[in-house]
């Protein structure tokens, strides 16, 4: 294979050195520097490693057999990095840490040639790939405290911040931690990432709760090369950046392993003693242009590519070595060659390893679900109520019928006891008890630890969520408002629904994201508080989507959900209808058909609400009401008044969003042969489309009619009306298809 201007570089640069008299290989590099020529050679060989595969990376891509070529030649310095640190550290890297996952691959005991292999496999996709199974090209390892990324930059600073508080939190809650005691995280990115949104929500957190005097180990680590893609970063501004009280700066030049490797080791110990963050700035530079298509000098002048190349931390740490007196420079490159040889034939052996080859197999680590493992659960979970909840005063089945609110909280209240793990946080929820209340009195009973206040940052609340998912805790973090989680919603599109599927399940990260939802409230108008979009969670694969409307069902899908979260590692949204939270009535006033009394443990088996059953009410034979939230409140009232007429109506509450209750649809809408969805979100994206699909595709032959919100935002006050699905429209809409 050719060789590129770079190599060619190395290699001429290598040629001219002067081996220097041979010294102990337990001596420093230089004088007062911490890295012995013995860790030289030995960080060498795994910078020489990844250098080698972002050069096999570009044959494979010219052979049409790889598929990924950012690579991380000039980033090698974050080998130093690894070594600094233990391999059961956390780590949550950029996309250049080839020679950090080397390095810490060989610190975890395995063999270099284990670490180029799963390189490789990325490279080409191979279904064997350890961490994505050739799903992409990623650095991740379950054995490695290696947790994968996405390619979306700096999205996984908010995550890698909820892993250092939750290995904290793990401890003071006596709970076990796939983390030790004493570890700290690591989470790496390039200096553009360092402008974005979820890096300034990973940087403040971490600063917000050192500043509180909260324990946050991490190292935040900039691998700075000037530049993202084309545009150069100013000079100095990283540091500008990065400087915040309560975060240790700390700078080297991460094109000298000497320098990069003596400093990680400060960072490193501040992190570890004083438990708290420390910003570790490496200068480095980029090697081969940002990817393997990339045309370099198309933005950079011939003199910004050589500064560069004279700065080839590979080439810096050969010269260690060489001028160390440890090998001589003809030495240097007999085995240079031989390791290019090395990596290139494992390359083109990793060509002929099975690729996936159908969507099940692809689509097999999305959510898997095991609905009667869920249902086997309820049980034990009663048990470990019953057991639990002894010590409480009134016990919630003692009280008169509940409003959905209220039955929340307990609900909330029992899950709290039956899991040590479980915590909830967000936004005024602890000593308030949320906007709504829904949960009052949980931190005063449960205390600070598991019941608390997040700053303002829903980013930061789901970055928690994500840490403590992927620690084992059982998180259930609160949006303030659905309008809110729109702020941060990658999150959970691109981090919380996609790790299982990037890690083929190895890193899980349950949770149940509890939202205040929809429209209708009565007092407090306009559109962020009635907000009724759900269109960009409905489409995430994997996502559960919860939509209780009932206080007799809103416990049992609670439990259901933190169960498959538990067991499966489900990632699930419970939608609040706010303005059902405190209605007691349905027909008339004072009928209190709205409130429902909490089922005792001993009741949960028998009242388990599997993920995507539906609810139906009554057993009308003319017209099924499909609906959900709101809905179902409206449709009934208005099923009652139909009936009155002599019509013969079913209401179906579908209870789950994601996945919809097919089956229980069908079922329904060929007993009645017409179908009325009564949807409250709005008319394009809204949920009825997708029921209005899955009748199409199973063959339903009869009639079908929608009415919905509009496609609007909602205005203040009573104006709400005119957009939003009514009563009336529902009444109208199911006269006409019965007529
Ligand atoms: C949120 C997001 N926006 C845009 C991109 C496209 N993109 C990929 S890498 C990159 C530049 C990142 O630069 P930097 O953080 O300096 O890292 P470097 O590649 O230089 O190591 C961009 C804009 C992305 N991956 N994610």
């Amino acid at each position: 294979m050719a060789r590129d201007t770079v190599e060619t570089h190395f290699i001429q640069a290598v040629e001219a050195l002067q081996t220097g008299p041979a010294r102990d290989p337990g001596a420093p590099v230089r004088e007062g520097a911490a890295l012995t020529l013995e860790r030289c050679r030995a960080l060498y060989q795994r910078q020489l490693d990844s250098r080698l595969l972002d050069i096999a990376a570009r044959w494979l891509r010219g052979e049409g057999e790889g598929f990924y070529t950012i690579g991380s030649a000039g980033h090698e310095g974050n080998a130093a990095v690894a070594a600094a640190l233990r391999p059961d550290d956390p780590a949550l890297l950029h996309y250049r840490s080839g020679a950090f996952y080397l390095t810490r691959s060989e610190q975890a005991g395995r063999l270099p040639e284990q670490g180029i292999r799963d390189v490789l496999m990325g490279l080409t996709a191979s279904a064997e790939e350890p961490i994505a199974g050739g799903r992409h090209k990623v650095f991740g390892h379950p054995e490695l405290a290696i947790i994968p990324q996405t390619s979306t930059i700096a999205s996984h600073l908010p995550r890698a911040v909820g892993v250092a508080f939750s290995i904290e939190r793990s401890r003071a809650l006596g709970v076990r931690s796939p983390w030790p005691d004493d570890a700290i995280v690591v989470c790496s990115f390039g200096d553009a990432s360092v402008n974005h949104a979820s890096a300034l929500t990973g940087f403040n957190t971490a600063a917000y709760a050192t500043y509180q005097g909260q324990r946050m180990p991490i190292l935040f680590v900039c691998e700075d090369n000037g530049i993202g893609i084309s545009v150069k970063t100013p000079r100095g501004w990283v540091e500008t950046a990065a400087r915040r009280p309560g975060i240790e700066y700390f700078a080297a030049d991460g094109c000298d392993l000497a320098d990069a490797y003596d400093t990680a080791l400060r960072a490193v110990e501040h992190v570890r003693t004083h438990r708290s963050p420390a910003f570790l700035h490496l200068s480095t530079v980029r090697l081969m242009g940002h990817a393997g298509s990339d045309v370099e000098s198309a933005y950079r002048t011939q003199r910004e590519l050589r500064a560069d190349l004279a700065r080839d931390p590979l080439l810096r740490t050969a010269r260690l070595l060489v001028e160390g007196g440890l090998i001589t420079p003809d030495e240097l490159l007999r085995r240079y060659e031989l390791a290019r040889e090395h990596v290139l034939r494992v390359a083109k052996e990793t060509t002929r390893l099975p690729r996936l080859g159908s969507a099940e197999e692809i689509m097999e680590p999305i959510a898997p679900r095991d609905p009667d493992l869920v249902a086997k659960l309820s049980p034990v979970a009663a048990e470990n109520a019953t057991r639990e909840r002894t010590f409480a005063g009134t016990l919630p089945e003692s009280e008169k019928p509940l409003t959905l609110a209220q039955s929340i909280n307990r609900a909330l209240a029992d899950a709290l006891a039956v899991h040590p793990d479980m915590m909830i946080f967000g936004e005024d929820v602890a000593k308030k008890g949320g906007v709504y209340g829904v949960t009052r009195g949980l931190q005063k009973r449960f205390g600070p630890a598991r019941v608390f206040d997040t700053h303002l940052d829903e980013q930061a609340v789901l970055g928690l969520a994500l840490g403590a998912g992927v620690s084992k805790l059982l998180p259930v973090p609160e949006i303030q408002y659905l309008a809110y989680l729109h702020n941060a919603i990658d999150q959970l599109r691109g981090e919380a629904a996609t790790l299982s599927f990037f890690s083929q399940g190895a890193f899980p990260n349950p949770m149940v994201v509890r939202i205040a939802s929809y429209a209708y409230q009565k007092g407090f108008g306009g559109h962020f508080h009635n907000d009724n979009a759900i269109a960009a969670l409905r489409d995430i694969p994997g996502l559960v989507i919860a939509s209780p409307s009932r206080p007799d069902d809103a416990p049992a899908m609670l439990r259901t959900c933190l169960t498959a979260a538990r067991t499966q590692g489900s990632v699930c949204v419970f939608l609040e209808p706010i303005a059902l939270y405190h209605t007691k009535d349905l027909f008339e006033e004072g009928d209190g058909g709205w409130l429902a009394p909490y089922a005792p443990p001993s009741r949960w088996a028998e009242t388990h609400v599997p993920i995507g059953s539906a609810r139906s009410y009554g057993d009308g034979r003319d017209l099924t009401i499909v609906t959900f939230g709101n809905g179902v409140r409206m449709s009934l009232r208005a099923a009652v008044r139909l009936t009155q007429e002599g019509y013969s109506c079913r209401v179906l509450d579908l209870r789950w969003l994601a996945p919809l209750p097919v089956e229980d649809l069908l079922r329904a809408a060929e007993l009645t042969g017409k179908v009325l969805i009564a949807d409250e979100t709005r008319h394009s994206g809204g949920v009825s489309e997708g029921v209005m699909a899955e009748l199409l595709d199973a063959g339903f032959q009869g009639q079908v009619a929608r009415v919905t919100s509009a496609d609007s935002f909602i205005p203040l006050g009573a104006a709400a009306d005119h957009v939003l699905l009514s009563e009336e429209e529902i009444e109208q809409a199911a006269r006409k298809l019965l007529s």
